[in-house]
């Protein structure tokens, strides 16, 4: 830091240029994000209640109050209007938040949770601060998790079953109907990480229910800053009933409000604001629009794929497709040389696309195109 501070005008020139370095999403080049451009409703609303603070919510009433509405909304999605929660700073807050209530609700010394291989890697970091050890759970041909194998991983010592609606990797979504019986049936914590399919599968039909009409789901993590268009950071967690909240409940005697429920104390009514703005702009019927957008973009995505004889990994369930081909790093790779954002994943050995609302049917027909033109050139 310098002495003598600048002109705003000179320290937002210098802002300006160096945010042009950064990738933007509208440009159509970035396939391997679960965020996006938020919507204009959000940006608003963020401006708006930059300074609400609601890890001090007594301060913020008004903000505080868009919170449980956001929530409100969140709980009626999930088919529990009894459901409480908050907005935290993403799915690896709400996730944590889970296990920490299913692990001091369980009250056992040496606590494991049932965690399918393909769980995000947010319940590593978790597992590690909480020491809950991960007892891996293998997949099916369809890279879900079998139930059986679940099963099979539960000891005396389970705190929590994991299920995925929407695993980061494939978009693969657990049988979790079948996860809840077994959950039910040991009486163990089934935690359902709707991450990016929580605002996706209640939009769609013939979804499969992943949700509370399902006994054993005890919280679903669902985040507003993924398919809810909402600017970063926002995370959402929703328990069953307030009993859970007992369990994560720090106290606070100086703060306006004696109690926090979050991991994170400043918190950003911001978020919160922000996913009102984009539930109120958008209501159910701009949700539905928007995530039958993206899936039949996706399905646009896989059967030119396919087409131009790429191997899908699995096929889509949601907005997320990978696929392989003789060599799919050196794919990757090459793509990313061309401008194209995309993942490679090494234990799949996929290249891997999310399709999110920033893509346009023109960015995905360029795409094709110029793998098509790389594929060409490569074969010569
Ligand atoms: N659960 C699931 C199923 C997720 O996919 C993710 C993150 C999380 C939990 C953790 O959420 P937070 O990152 O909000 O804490 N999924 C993305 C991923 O790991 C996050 C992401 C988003 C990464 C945008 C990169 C990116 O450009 O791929």
């Amino acid at each position: 830091m310098q002495l003598k501070g600048r002109s705003r005008k000179a320290v937002l020139a210098d802002l300006k240029k160096i945010r042009a370095k950064d990738s933007q999403y509208m440009d159509g080049r970035i396939l391997c994000s679960m965020c996006t451009e938020p919507h204009p409703a959000a940006k608003a609303a963020h401006k708006l209640f930059l300074s609400a603070n609601l890890g001090d919510a007594g301060l913020f009433p008004g903000t505080s109050q868009l919170e449980k509405e956001v929530i409100g909304n969140l709980a009626t999605l999930l088919s529990n209007e009894k459901a409480v929660g908050f907005i935290v700073s993403g799915g690896t807050e709400a996730n944590l938040l889970a296990l920490l209530a299913a692990r001091n609700r369980a009250g056992v010394s040496n606590p494991e949770v049932v965690l399918p291989q393909s769980a995000h890697f947010s319940f590593n970091k978790i597992c590690s601060l909480l020491r809950i050890k991960p007892v891996q759970a293998s997949l099916d041909s369809s890279f879900r998790v079998d139930p059986a194998a679940a099963k099979n991983c539960i000891s005396k010592n389970t705190i929590a079953i994991i299920g995925t609606a929407g695993t980061t990797e494939l978009g693969a979504v657990d049988p979790i109907g079948k996860l809840s019986e077994i959950a039910v049936a040991h009486g163990i914590h089934l935690h359902v990480d709707a991450a990016l399919g929580g605002l996706m599968l209640p939009f769609m039909e013939n979804a499969p229910i992943c949700d509370f009409r399902l006994e054993g789901v005890a919280s679903i993590t669902v985040d507003p800053h993924k398919m809810g268009l909402a600017t970063v950071p926002a995370g959402g967690i929703l328990f069953r009933d307030s009993t859970y909240l007992e369990y994560i409940k720090t106290e606070t005697p100086y703060l306006t409000e004696n109690a926090q429920y979050t991991f994170v104390g400043t918190r950003s009514g911001a978020s919160a604001a922000a996913t009102w703005a984009v539930f109120e702009t958008l209501g159910r019927e701009g949700f539905t629009k928007t995530v039958n957008r993206v899936l039949k973009l996706t399905q646009f995505l896989s059967v030119r794929l396919k087409a131009l004889g790429f191997e899908l990994v699995t096929e889509p369930t949601l907005n997320i497709i990978a696929f392989r081909c003789s060599n799919s790093k050196l794919l990757a790779r090459a793509l990313q040389q061309r401008g194209w954002f995309v993942s490679y994943v090494p234990h799949l050995d996929c290249v891997r696309i999310v399709v999110m609302p920033h893509l346009k049917k023109l960015h995905i027909t360029t795409f094709l195109q110029e793998l098509t033109a790389h594929t060409k050139t490569h074969q010569k």
